[in-house]
């Protein structure tokens, strides 16, 4: 599926060069300071890191599933902060728009989320609904040309720096149902809604969650996404399914960052008399992060060509993020351990990235929600 490989090398070659040199030694400046620095954000646009996903004709990239995993694999490959500032632009924060919005919200707001001017976010959570996301507490009632919101979203990723808000509510609050739900782009600075103090996190310093609040917020009723109610919830589906595919990718590039460092350290450090990692205990971690690495980015390859040639891969989205962050974590707790004691100083890398990929089992659906998706697609598909 790729259109044009050399294109894409070049792409490739760029974003390899931008982690290497300009991100991969601000990462523990980032981490200290809980802020990605102005410049690096512009680097950042320039690179047409924001627009990876968005259609050409809104100023773009146009990339395929398959060339935006292969990015993601990349940029991964240092502190989850910097990915997760373009994440939503690319991702959860634009998706709704890109794949069910109506032209005019598309000429409105891709523009700018892809040029990086504005920072989209996605407004699913809420205090008593996290993976039970169809019983989503938020309300949005018709008045007029408007509808009022009220409710609260919880955890929302880059809230702080959001310009728009892709908000689920209810517009049937009789209706308990996944169909009672609708999707709306929600300006910042619209009267009404108000953020929470920024979240203080067990990782991934740099990236900011916080409450997203909504009190008789009034919303333009031309904000419905796609202009329908009622079919929000399945919009927010359709945008995790491929949302679920980018972060399976960002396992594997964070796992592959993550074992590169580990591999390094066991061929300095001697122990016994010579390097650790000709111990064959040692080995055994090593090889069995390979192993597994190698295994997830197949499996991510796979899916997004299959996205790409048009099929349903909400399974195999599912399958991906399951196992890659899963995965992840398996390698992050290894490398900690081949690291030793060091493994657990903060001046290592491996004990931030410890803490930093430990999300990736939680947001986006749980690993158990994923299990939940994939077996339930089974016994629906063999019914
Ligand atoms: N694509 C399109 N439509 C989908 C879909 C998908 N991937 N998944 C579900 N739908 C549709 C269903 O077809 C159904 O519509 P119909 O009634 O017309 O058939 C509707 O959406 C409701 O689906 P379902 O009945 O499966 O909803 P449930 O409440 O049972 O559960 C889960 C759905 C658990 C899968 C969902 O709530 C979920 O993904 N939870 C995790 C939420 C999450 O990832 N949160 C992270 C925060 S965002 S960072």
């Amino acid at each position: 599926m790729i259109r044009d490989p050399e294109t894409l090398n070049l792409l490739l070659d760029g974003v390899s060069r931008f982690v290497r040199e300009r991100l991969v030694p601000n990462e523990a400046l980032v981490a200290e300071t809980d802020e990605i620095p102005a410049d690096i954000v512009a680097e950042m646009r320039e690179l047409g890191l924001f627009g990876l996903s968005i259609p050409e004709q809104y100023g773009g990239l146009n990339l395929t599933m398959e060339e935006e995993v292969r990015v993601a694999f990349e940029i991964a490959k240092t502190s989850p902060a910097f990915r997760s500032l373009i994440g939503t632009n690319n991702g959860i924060g634009s998706q709704g728009i890109v794949i069910d919005g109506t032209e005019e919200q598309k000429q409105r707001y891709l523009p700018r989320l892809a040029a990086g001017e504005i920072i989209g976010s996605f407004a699913l959570t809420e205090p008593g609904s996290g993976s039970d996301a169809a019983s989503l507490k938020t309300t949005a009632v018709r008045d007029g040309d408007f509808y009022v919101l009220n409710g609260t979203k919880r955890f929302i990723t880059n809230a702080p720096e959001a310009s728009i808000f892709t908000v689920m509510a209810r517009t049937d609050p009789q209706k308990k149902g996944a169909d009672a739900i609708s999707a709306f782009i929600v300006e910042a600075g619209t009267p009404g809604l108000s953020l929470g103090k920024i979240d203080k996190k067990m990782g991934q310093k740099g990236a900011h969650t916080c409450d997203v609040i909504f009190e008789n917020c009034r919303v333009p009723a031309a904000n419905v996404i796609g202009g329908l109610e009622g079919v929000g919830f399945k919009t927010a589906m359709k945008v995790l399914d491929k949302g679920r595919l980018h972060i399976a990718a960002v396992c594997v590039g964070a796992a592959e960052r993550m074992l590169d460092d580990a591999l390094r350290y066991a061929m300095e450090r001697v122990q016994f008399g010579k390097p650790i990692a000709e111990f064959q205990l040692i080995q055994a971690m090593l090889a069995d992060s390979k192993a597994e690495i190698y295994a997830a980015r197949s499996m991510v390859l796979d899916a997004a060509r299959r996205r790409d040639a048009g099929e349903d891969v909400s399974t195999e989205a599912s399958c991906c993020k399951l196992f890659a962050s899963e995965m992840c974590g398996r390698v992050a707790d290894r490398s900690v351990q081949i690291h030793g004691g060091a493994g657990y100083i903060a001046e290592y890398a491996a004990e931030r990235f410890y803490r930093d990929v430990r999300l990736f089992r939680i947001y986006e659906g749980t690993s158990q929600i994923q299990q939940l998706v994939i077996a339930r697609n089974m016994i629906r598909a063999a019914a």
